[in-house]
């Protein structure tokens, strides 16, 4: 462990890039790549401050509607990246969600498969995909452990093998979070390539449904979303998230955000303003080692 500062950092070459790059290439070993729609209007998107880049990217594939990703890079300050996968509706696919936001003082970090459907409730689901990934999360629980208290909503999107962590920004955290990042990316890329098409049209709805429900979810609660209002002004931030980062949010469906998360109803029939209304809770992993959820418990079994 390094006693902060001095050998590592928020330096030069501390940046997300290299993962964005990296990831890029794997996944071009193995499909076709073609810009998606979105690069267009977001590629050369500016910031309001000088010391601030912003790099957007998406691309769709054969199996994947929308891989995209925003990195944010503030010279010797904040660098955040935003990188995920979408498959399209005819798989069941999980949804790759790499986030990392890092300042001087800490990294936040969630990094995981999330589930398509909440492995508490579809049991078949757990099975058909974590289970076999369970021994990912072992590797990393040392180095990378549980980052605490955490939303309790953000829990139904996440899946057994989620790390969920915050770091002190070193060279050596960085390092490990690397490994981490390839490592559920290309079981990810893994996952793509083996993905039966669904024909049952019924299945492929459902699919777009619970798709279009995390969307929902994320583009109406993201944690960055002050952060990118404040870099590039309301209006823009908002066409970024709805647009870009969780773009299907306005077509893969037509329910509004209070038919799936009825609890944030207000009486005069607005969404809650509030990011959380279970609050904080698990202060430690909330699954055993099958990927069974646990809740608060400290043992199980
Ligand atoms: C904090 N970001 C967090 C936290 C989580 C996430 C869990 C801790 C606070 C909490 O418990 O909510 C991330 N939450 C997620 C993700 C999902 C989820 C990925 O539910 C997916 C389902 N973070 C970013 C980006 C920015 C960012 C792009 O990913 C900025 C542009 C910033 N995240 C950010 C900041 C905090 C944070 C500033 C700390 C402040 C806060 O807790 O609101």
């Amino acid at each position: 462990m390094s006693g902060g500062g001095g050998g590592g950092g928020l330096g030069a070459g501390f940046s997300y890039q290299k993962f964005v790059h990296v990831a890029l290439e794997q996944t071009r070993l193995r499909t076709a790549l073609a810009p998606h729609p979105s690069q267009e209007k977001f590629k050369f998107i500016k910031t309001n401050e000088d010391n601030t880049v912003l790099n957007a990217l998406s691309f769709s594939a054969p199996k994947i509607r929308l891989l995209r990703s925003l990195a944010i890079e503030q010279k010797n300050s904040v660098q955040v990246l935003d990188f995920a996968a979408f498959s399209e509706p005819e798989y069941d696919l999980p949804i790759f969600c790499a986030n990392a936001f890092t300042s001087p003082a800490r990294s936040i970090v969630v990094l995981d498969l999330n589930p398509l459907y909440d492995t508490t409730e579809h049991e078949d689901y757990r099975e058909k995909y974590y289970r076999n990934l369970m021994p990912h999360i072992h590797k990393y629980s040392e180095l990378l452990p549980w980052g605490g208290k955490i939303t309790g909503e953000s829990l139904r999107f996440f899946s057994p093998i989620v790390i969920w962590t915050i770091l002190e920004p070193t060279e050596a955290n960085h390092q490990v979070l690397y490994s981490a990042f390839m490592d559920y990316y290309k079981v990810w890329l893994e996952l793509m390539d083996e993905a039966v098409q669904e024909i049952s049209v019924e299945k492929i709805d459902r699919n777009r449904e619970a798709q279009h429900k995390y969307l929902t979810w994320r583009a109406e609660k993201d944690p960055g979303y002050p952060l990118l209002k404040k870099l590039i002004g309301e209006c823009a931030a908002k066409d970024l998230v709805r647009e870009f980062l969780f773009e299907g949010v306005d077509s893969l469906g037509t329910k509004p955000f209070l038919q799936y998360f009825p609890e944030y109803a207000q009486k005069d029939g607005t969404v809650n303003k509030k990011r959380s209304m279970i609050g904080k809770s698990f202060e430690s992993r909330p699954w055993d080692a099958h990927g069974r959820f646990i809740g608060d418990a400290t043992t199980s079994d």
